[in-house]
């Protein structure tokens, strides 16, 4: 083995001498000009690309796209070899166009959507016009028409080299073959060295693609786009097979089902005509709800308005891998998550019956408020087919550096800047439904200097042998995700009371109804929390597994211990009969029905039930197949279940209940993929107009 790399080592040295004695790298270039001058150029424009649009040194000097983009282009460029004489000249020319057009137009977009530009919307008609305006708008912008000294340099080599005899003097067959190859294999090593500097994350966000930024400052400007037209055309592909099994089975689901709500009860109407302010709170886990150290509650505001409020505690969030964005999806129209990709960036431009969409028909102005980036899971596209009037995203938002805290702008700022816009829509407009998406308690929940003090330990008062006392502490939770976590969550919790506050004193809450969820849970070891429940202070360490005192946190706690709370509240609800808490099992799809009834809309494809309907009867189905209801929870891929109750469940029960969630699941997944709701609307048209048409 020694002897191998010892030959190798040898080899390498060989070459370097003969490459500096016989001057190869001169010679390399002056017989590879053109496509040296093609790979060069256009990298000087990815590059610049990424200076004008992400502004720092260390985003425009990046070594790992500035590969990804090289390896891409020598690739290309490999393939120019195999050509003769000028038009050697005119496939990389018109490779050159290409590249620099894909510069100038991301830069152009991004000047106007601060994201880099995407094939599935350019394809929509309201886009192009949009974009046709930013071109116009934009068009005198010198850093949008800097790409074309890419062209520029390459026609000057090129009128040069024609001088100099250049491509009379082109490589015979077999030579241009072989440097084809050898090109070829250099692209070769450059896309292996770029591979295994690959982190899990970048592939998993490269498979998503919705983060335009983090893929673009990866994997090069070239590839962002050849994935981006691939990730646009697959829904379309996936929707092309398939779709009259999908229509039937979707007929059967929905024929017995009404078209206007068939039961009332007693909360029926209740909120009709209310102002509705949703907070979507970020990672928010139930479990905080009871939770305190030294007497100090985690989440203490969230705490009183599940005490003063209609508080579900045995609620569920439905996500996939789409997390935010399918808690969003779920919430709004009463659909799953899709069985593959996700709603927000795949299906983004299908017919949804939303929240927002009958609210606005009910006339309400919608709106949707979150300071991150609008392109973030796609939202600025979905949000219009959901209905919303009006997005409120980071751009309407002034974000100062010392009020970041985790991803962006933080939850008190944000909720301050927020109330400062709802006083202008107040104005505007007297009946709204709006949602504040809050961001900062999210994961790593690592910036823990900016959440404030708030002690996850044990404190203890110890009598000295001299008889004074002192307080002394068990940091146990210090520096663990799990606690830094829940001084996150209390920050977060401290931002929701400073809101209420805030709401109150401009008299925001007289007519509004508040409804606050989980938007999923926070993704925390599981022994964090087994640590959590068994540290013993005397030993300062965790119980042993025989001790009497160990409670194991097993895997079914964990999944149970998912839930994350979900709370309708208004003002006045403490005294009065709403005040209660609903213990029925209850999931995302849930929301909609059980709001329709309370404020008066109805969508016929919801998925879920008005808890107040189905009560105890109630089952949640999760993306991947597992169910619970209030007696059972089942794991699809382990095929076994929990009693949650002591009680004995029937093989039957487990069959019935695992066929009705795999049918809902593929009918869900049936009405966005294949647009469903949209074509069943066209159908009945056509069949309306057909009768017309007889009469
Ligand atoms: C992004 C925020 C977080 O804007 O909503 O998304 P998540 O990572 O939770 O899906
Ligand atoms: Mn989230």
């Amino acid at each position: 083995m020694k002897k191998k790399i010892h030959n190798y080592k040898e080899k390498i040295v060989k070459f370097c001498k003969k490459v500096k004695k016989e001057h190869l790298i001169k010679k390399y270039i002056n017989n590879n000009v053109l496509f040296i001058t093609f790979v060069l150029t256009c990298l000087l424009n990815s590059t610049l690309l990424r200076f004008f649009t992400m502004h720092t040194l260390e985003n425009y000097l990046a070594i790992k796209p500035i590969l990804a983009d090289a390896v891409i282009l020598i690739l290309v460029g490999a393939f120019g070899y195999l050509i003769k004489g000028k038009n050697r000249f005119i496939y990389y020319m018109i490779w050159e166009i290409f590249f620099t057009a894909i510069c100038t137009i991301n830069s152009v977009y991004y000047t106007f959507y601060t994201s880099f530009a995407s094939v599935s919307m350019l394809s929509l008609t309201q886009y192009i016009t949009s974009v046709g305006d930013a071109v116009v708008e934009n068009v005198l912008q010198l850093k949008d028409l800097i790409y074309i000294i890419g062209p520029i340099i390459l026609i000057l080599v090129h009128n040069k080299l024609k001088k100099q005899n250049y491509y009379k003097k082109i490589e015979l067959k077999t030579e241009r073959k072989k440097k084809t190859l050898k090109t070829l294999t250099a692209a070769g090593i450059l896309a292996v060295i770029f591979t295994v500097t690959l982190t899990p994350l970048d592939v998993s966000r490269f498979a998503k693609q919705w983060n335009r930024e983090y893929i673009v400052m990866r994997f090069g400007i070239f590839i962002y786009q050849f994935n981006d037209v691939i990730t646009s055309i697959q829904p379309k592909i996936n929707s092309l097979f398939g779709y009259d099994q999908a229509m039937k089975e979707f007929k059967e689901y929905y024929d017995n089902v009404s078209s206007t709500p068939e039961k009332t009860n007693d909360y029926t109407n209740i909120f009709e005509g209310k102002n509705v302010l949703v907070i979507h709170a970020e990672s928010m886990q139930n479990n905080l709800l009871n939770l305190e150290f030294n007497g100090q509650a985690v989440v203490p505001n969230l705490k009183r308005l599940s005490e003063e409020g209609m508080y579900f505690s045995n609620f569920y969030s439905q996500v996939s891998v789409g997390t935010s964005s399918d808690s969003e999806l779920t919430f709004n129209t009463s659909l799953m998550p899709t069985q593959s990709g996700t709603a927000f960036v795949s299906y983004f431009d299908r017919t949804y019956n939303a929240i927002p969409k009958l609210m606005h028909e009910k006339g309400y102005y919608t709106f949707s408020m979150h300071a991150n980036n609008a392109d973030f899971w796609n939202r600025r596209s979905m949000y219009e087919h959901l209905g919303y009037d009006k997005f409120y995203s980071k751009e309407t938002y002034k974000v100062q550096k010392e009020d970041i805290v985790g991803l962006g702008l933080s939850d008190k700022e944000f909720f301050k800047q927020s109330v400062e816009k709802l006083k202008k829509i107040t104005q505007k407009h007297d009946k709204w439904y709006g949602v504040m998406i809050m961001l900062s308690n999210h994961t790593p929940f690592s910036d823990v200097e900016k959440y404030g003090e708030f002690d996850v330990d044990m404190k203890e008062t110890i009598t000295n042998e001299d008889g004074t006392t002192e307080e002394i502490s068990h940091p146990y939770m210090e520096g663990r995700k799990l606690g830094n976590y829940f001084k996150s969550a209390h920050y977060a919790d401290e931002a929701l009371g400073e809101l209420f506050d805030n709401l109150d004193k401009n008299g925001f809450l007289d007519n509004t109804v508040v409804v606050i969820y989980g938007d999923h849970d926070a993704r925390l070891p599981r022994s964090d929390y087994n640590y959590l429940y068994n540290y013993n202070k005397e030993t300062e360490k965790m119980y042993d597994k025989d001790d009497a005192n160990y409670k194991e946190y097993d895997s079914y706690q964990y999944e149970l211990g998912r839930k994350v709370p979900f709370i309708i509240w208004t003002k006045d609800m403490k005294d009065s009969q709403l005040n209660m808490e609903v213990k029925d099992v209850m999931g995302m799809y849930d929301v909609m029905p059980t709001l329709g009834n309370m404020f008066g809309f109805y969508n016929k494809y919801q998925l879920g039930h008005d808890i107040f309907n189905i009560k105890s009867d109630n089952i949640v189905v999760f993306p991947t197949g597992n169910w619970v209801t209030n007696t059972v929870y089942y794991n699809s891929q382990k095929e076994e279940y929990l009693s949650l109750d002591g009680s004995a469940i029937s093989e039957e029960e487990i069959k019935k209940n695992n066929e009705y969630a795999s049918k809902l699941l593929s009918v869900s997944n049936n009405v966005i993929v294949y647009d469903l709701i949209q074509k069943s609307k066209e159908e009945k048209q056509l069949l309306n107009y057909k009768e017309d048409a007889k009469k």
